[in-house]
């Protein structure tokens, strides 16, 4: 696809993807509202309708409940009934703060809202729409922020828990593999259930039924607290300090403080968490023998000792030492060096690395658009730009699809990529990187 068409496909993506007030990230297999990917995807609605890009925000907002979680899906509407675990099975009437309508699931996602409003306020710095609109969604922002800090890190150590794979953002990854293998699966006890998800994308690039039945069995779990995290943290086998989840928490908390100052906002707390949340990172988190930011796993008592692209989103966050921001240059140069697209998901050399199974190796759009600003910022310039050309020469080649094969000598050979078609979130990163230049 010429440069030139990719602009058009992107818009055309966004607008068929747009549901009368928020986006779906694709058509059949995600036809809902989900939370981070709204963050990206109005990033993209910005160059062509400013007002949609407020808009999703705001909807997905009009789903945060009274104790501030912002839900990782919003089920706006309601009869639609090609998903699963739908409304229904979250049923999170239980909790007496989450709303009636719209009805949510009952966990959360990557708190990426406040860099996504710094990065449209850098975009459109006078325009007096965004300016009213940043000023009155500003406390519903830190509101999430502070749910995290309350409710996610009883030790008050300045990381956050997470309590199931889906708030990670990275479902399958094998990073959770041990920890889900925790689980018995009491087969009486589980509610039968359906999947969709392996009726519309092949079952080969989708999670496998054994980590369904646990996803399903930590959904229950959550529910059985009523979505009250004191309760979760006593049960779950799955508690997880997580890069990714932590490194966006830190990046957005900065971005809140930027914005803050800018408007004349108090950011005392802000400071104050962010303060101690960059520190424990940068010591807690740094696995030295593999010379890389690893995941902390609460019940396990030690970090999850894999290669893999969650700590790379630390470098957007401006957390790594110079010494640390060169070893997780060095680790993309060497992937580069070796014939992949940066950046994988997971490390290439592990056994557990498959290149076209969703978080378990493939490259995905919205990873790179984060690690390519990071690098920017440490000056990796080079690295960057490869990031960038990366994903862009895969979107050209494969069209906009939710994730892409890594191995150059596989991408030779084929027409598409992996997972949903049509997929918002890489039209609206790839725009964004097309447009920015390098
Ligand atoms: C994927 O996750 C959903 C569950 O949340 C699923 O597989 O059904 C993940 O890639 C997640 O990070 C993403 O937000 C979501 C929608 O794109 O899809």
């Amino acid at each position: 696809m010429e440069l030139e068409r990719l602009v058009d496909g992107a818009e055309r993506i966004l607008t068929l993807n747009w549901r009368d007030g928020f986006t779906v990230p694709t058509g059949k297999l995600y036809p809902f509202q989900w939370n981070w990917d709204s963050g990206f995807t109005s990033i993209g609605h910005s160059y062509f309708q400013l007002d949609y890009a407020i808009r999703e925000l705001q909807s997905l907002f009009s789903g945060q409940w009274e104790n501030g979680m912002l839900p990782h899906i919003i089920f706006h509407n309601e009869n639609e009934d090609t998903y699963f675990p739908n409304h229904d099975f979250w049923g999170t009437h239980v909790n007496p703060g989450a709303p009636q309508r719209p009805k949510s699931s009952g966990i959360t996602q990557p708190a990426v809202h406040g860099f996504i409003l710094e990065n449209l306020l850098e975009k459109f710095p006078d325009n007096e729409d965004l300016i009213s609109f940043v000023k009155h969604i500003f406390p519903d922002v830190v509101k999430s922020h502070r749910f995290l800090y309350a409710h996610r890190d009883p030790q008050r150590e300045g990381l956050m828990f997470i309590f199931h794979p889906w708030e990670s953002g990275r479902d399958n990854s094998p990073l959770w593999d041990e920890s889900l293998e925790r689980i018995e699966i009491d087969a009486s006890t589980l509610p039968h259930y359906q999947r969709w998800d392996t009726r519309i994308a092949p079952s080969d690039e989708r999670p496998t039924s054994y980590q369904y039945d646990r996803y399903v069995y930590l959904l229950q779990l959550g529910k059985k607290y009523r979505y009250d995290e004191a309760g979760i943290f006593e049960e779950s086998p799955f508690l997880i300090q997580d890069t990714l989840m932590n490194a966006v928490l830190i990046k957005s908390n900065q971005s809140l403080i930027n914005i803050g100052k800018r408007f004349g906002l108090d950011v005392g707390e802000l400071e104050e968490w962010q303060q101690q949340s960059r520190s424990c990172f940068k010591e807690k988190l740094w696995n030295h023998e593999l010379q890389t930011f690893a995941p902390f796993d609460v019940r396990g008592g030690g970090h999850i000792a894999f290669k893999e692209i969650g700590g790379l989103a630390s470098l957007y966050a401006d957390i790594p030492s110079p010494v640390q921001a060169q070893r997780l240059n060095d680790y993309l140069w060497s992937l580069h060096g070796r014939g992949f697209y940066i950046c994988p998901s997971f490390d290439v050399d592990s056994p557990l690395f498959d290149s076209k199974r969703y978080w378990r190796g493939p490259v995905w759009s919205q990873m790179n658009w984060m690690i390519y600003h990071g690098l920017k910022k440490y000056g990796f310039v080079e690295t960057a730009k490869i990031v960038r050309s990366d994903l862009i020469e895969l979107v050209r080649k494969l069209c906009f699809y939710e994730y892409y094969e890594p191995q150059k000598s596989k991408v030779a050979t084929l027409t598409a990529g992996y997972g949903g078609s049509d997929f918002s979130w890489t039209a609206a990163c790839t725009l964004d990187l097309l447009k920015d230049g390098a």
